[in-house]
C-alpha cells in the first residue's frame, strides 16, 4: 500500500501517462490485462520514476493508498465497461476512478451514476494531446465531483502541460460527463480547424499556383501571427516534408481520403440534439466523409467546371493575404459555435461549466493548443455571460476587417472551381446572425400552408394560422 495512483490500460497512452506520473515524483502502480506490457514499461522506463508493476486487478488494488486512485487508460467502449466491471468491486467507499479514455460523454454520465450508488467517484477525464502530450504534459479535462477532483488536483496540475503563463492546463470542467463533453468538442473543433487549414492549402496550391514548400513559407508566416497554433505549425512541417520513394512532396504521395475515429461525429450527432448549429464542424466531418467516398467521387470526375487556373504572382500575394483574412474569420466561427454548444451542453445537463477556464486549459498540450485562444479566455473574463465570441469586441473589430476578403477568398474559390466547404459555411453563418430578415419567415408559411403549423406575426403577440385550403381568412390558433 505505497503507491499515490495506479493506471491500468498500458498501450501507448497508459505508459505514457505512467510515465508521466512517475517523472513527477508519484509512486504509481501499474497493470494491462496483457501482463507482458506492464514488465515491459519497467524494463525499459523503471529508471525514471517509481513504478509498482500489478500482475493482477486484486494486485494493483492492494498496492494503492487510500482513498484509492485509480487510472484506466484502455479502449474506449465494452473495454472500460469491462474493466469497470472488473475493478468496482475490489474498491471501497472513497475511492476515484479516473478514465482517460475517449468515452463518448453520455456512457461516462452512467457509468458515474452507477458508481457513485456504490460511494465511488468517478472521473471521466477529457485527455488530448496524443502519445506525447500524455508523456511530456497534455491538456486534462476532468469532470465529476468537485471532492474527486480536489483529491486529484495536485497529481493532475503536476503531470498536465502549462499553459503560455505558466498556469496548468487542467481545471474541473464540471460535474459527470461535463469533462468528456468537452473533450468531445474540443476534437469537433480540432476537426474543423483542419479542415479550414485544408482549404487555406488547396486554394493556396490550385489557385495561387503554390507549390508545398512555398505554402509552407505561408503558413510559417501566419503561424507567427494571429494563427499561431500548432496545427498551423504541424501542417507547414508536413509540407517540407518529401516522400523518401518518389521523391515528390509528402503530400502529394498520400491518398486523399481522410478516416475518422469518431469524436466529430459524435459532437455534430450532439449538437443536433441540442439544437446548436455547428455547421462549421459538421462541413468538416461530411468533408472528410466526401473524400472518402472514391466510388462516388469517380462516378463524377466528369462533371462540368471551371478547370483551376493559376494566377500572376503578385496576385498570388495579395490571395495569399486575403486567405489569411478568410482563415481568421472562418476558425473564429467554428470557435463561436463550439462554444455556444458547450454553453448549451451545460444548460441541458446542468454543468457550471466556466467557458473561459475551458479556453485557458487549451493554450498548452492538446491539439488545438493556440495563442488565439488566451484571447477567447480574455472575452469570457471580460464578459461570462457573453452570448457568442463573435459579439466580443475585439473579435468583432477583427471580423470586420476580415469580411471583405473573406467574400473574395469564397466568390474566387466558387470561381475557380475549389471547394471551401468550412469557408463558405462560416461565412453564412456569420451573414445569417447579422441579417435583418430571414426567409425563415417564408419557411415557417409554407410549414402553415401544408401542414397548418401555425406562425406568429411580427406585428402583435399570438400564434396564427391562414385557412390556406379556404378562405385565406387568418385565425387566432392559441
Ligand atoms: P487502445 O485504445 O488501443 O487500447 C488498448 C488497451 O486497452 C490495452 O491496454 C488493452 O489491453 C486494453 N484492453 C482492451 Br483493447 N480490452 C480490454 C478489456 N476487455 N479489459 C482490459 N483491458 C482491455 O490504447 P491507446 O491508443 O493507448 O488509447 C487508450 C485510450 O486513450 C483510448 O480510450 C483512446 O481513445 C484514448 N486516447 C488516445 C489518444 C491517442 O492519441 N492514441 C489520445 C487521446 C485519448 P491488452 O494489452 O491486454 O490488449
Amino acid at each position: 500500500t505505497s503507491a499515490d495512483i495506479g493506471v491500468t490500460g498500458l498501450a501507448v497512452m497508459g505508459s505514457n501517462l505512467a510515465r508521466n506520473l512517475a517523472r513527477n515524483g508519484n509512486t504509481v502502480a501499474v497493470h494491462n490485462r496483457t501482463p507482458a506490457k506492464t514488465r515491459s514499461l519497467v524494463e525499459d522506463f523503471g529508471d525514471e520514476g517509481a513504478f509498482v508493476p500489478a500482475e493482477s486487478p486484486q494486485e494493483l488494488v492492494a498496492s494503492l493508498k487510500r482513498p484509492r486512485r485509480l487510472i484506466t487508460m484502455v479502449k474506449a467502449g465494452e473495454a472500460t465497461d469491462a474493466v469497470i466491471g472488473e475493478f468496482a468491486p475490489l474498491l471501497e467507499e472513497g475511492d476515484v476512478v479516473v478514465d482517460g479514455g475517449n468515452a463518448h460523454f453520455a456512457d461516462t454520465r452512467r457509468r458515474e451514476r452507477e458508481l457513485r450508488e456504490r460511494g465511488i467517484h468517478f472521473v471521466g477525464a477529457g485527455i488530448s494531446g496524443g502519445e506525447e502530450g500524455a508523456l511530456r504534459g497534455p491538456s486534462i479535462m476532468p469532470g465529476g465531483s468537485a471532492e474527486a477532483y480536489a483529491s486529484l488536483a495536485p497529481m493532475l496540475e503536476s503531470i498536465a502541460a502549462e499553459a503560455p503563463d505558466g498556469a496548468p492546463c487542467t481545471t474541473h470542467v464540471g460535474t459527470d460527463g461535463a469533462g468528456h463533453f468537452v473533450k468531445m468538442v474540443h476534437n469537433g473543433i480540432e476537426y474543423a480547424d483542419m479542415q479550414l487549414i485544408g482549404e487555406a492549402f488547396h486554394l493556396l496550391r490550385d489557385v495561387a499556383g503554390y507549390t508545398p514548400e512555398q505554402i509552407a513559407d505561408v503558413f510559417g508566416t501566419w503561424n507567427r501571427g494571429r494563427l499561431d497554433s500548432y496545427l498551423m505549425e504541424i501542417s507547414a512541417q508536413v509540407l517540407t516534408h518529401t516522400d523518401a520513394e518518389t521523391g515528390a512532396p509528402f503530400v502529394d504521395a498520400v491518398a486523399d481520403s481522410a478516416e475518422q475515429k469518431g469524436t466529430g461525429r459524435w459532437t455534430v450527432q450532439t449538437a443536433l440534439e441540442l439544437g446548436v448549429p455547428v455547421s462549421g464542424i459538421a462541413e468538416a466531418v461530411f468533408a472528410r466523409s466526401l473524400s472518402g467516398h472514391g466510388v462516388l467521387r469517380a462516378a463524377s470526375s466528369g462533371l462540368p467546371g471551371p478547370r483551376a487556373e493559376a494566377m500572376e504572382s503578385d496576385a498570388a500575394g495579395r490571395f495569399a493575404d486575403q486567405i489569411e483574412q478568410a482563415l481568421y474569420a472562418s476558425k473564429l466561427v467554428s470557435y463561436a459555435q463550439g462554444w455556444h454548444m458547450m454553453r448549451a451542453g451545460a444548460q441541458e445537463y446542468d454543468w457550471d461549466i466556466d467557458l473561459g477556464a475551458v479556453a485557458a486549459i487549451w493554450r498548452g498540450g492538446c491539439i488545438i493548443r493556440a495563442a488565439f485562444l488566451d484571447r477567447v479566455r480574455a472575452a469570457y473574463a471580460a464578459d461570462p455571460g457573453l452570448t457568442t465570441l463573435l459579439a466580443d469586441e475585439g473579435f468583432s473589430r477583427e471580423l470586420g476587417r476580415a469580411q471583405g476578403d473573406w467574400r473574395a477568398v469564397v466568390a474566387t474559390a466558387t470561381r475557380h472551381g475549389v471547394p471551401v466547404p468550412g469557408f463558405s459555411a462560416a461565412l453564412s453563418y456569420y451573414d445569417t446572425l447579422r441579417a435583418g430578415r430571414l426567409p425563415a419567415a417564408l419557411t415557417q408559411a409554407q410549414r402553415d400552408f401544408f401542414g397548418a403549423h401555425t406562425y406568429r406575426r411580427v406585428d402583435r403577440e399570438g400564434v396564427f394560422h391562414t385557412r390556406w385550403g379556404g378562405d385565406r381568412g387568418e385565425e387566432r390558433a392559441d
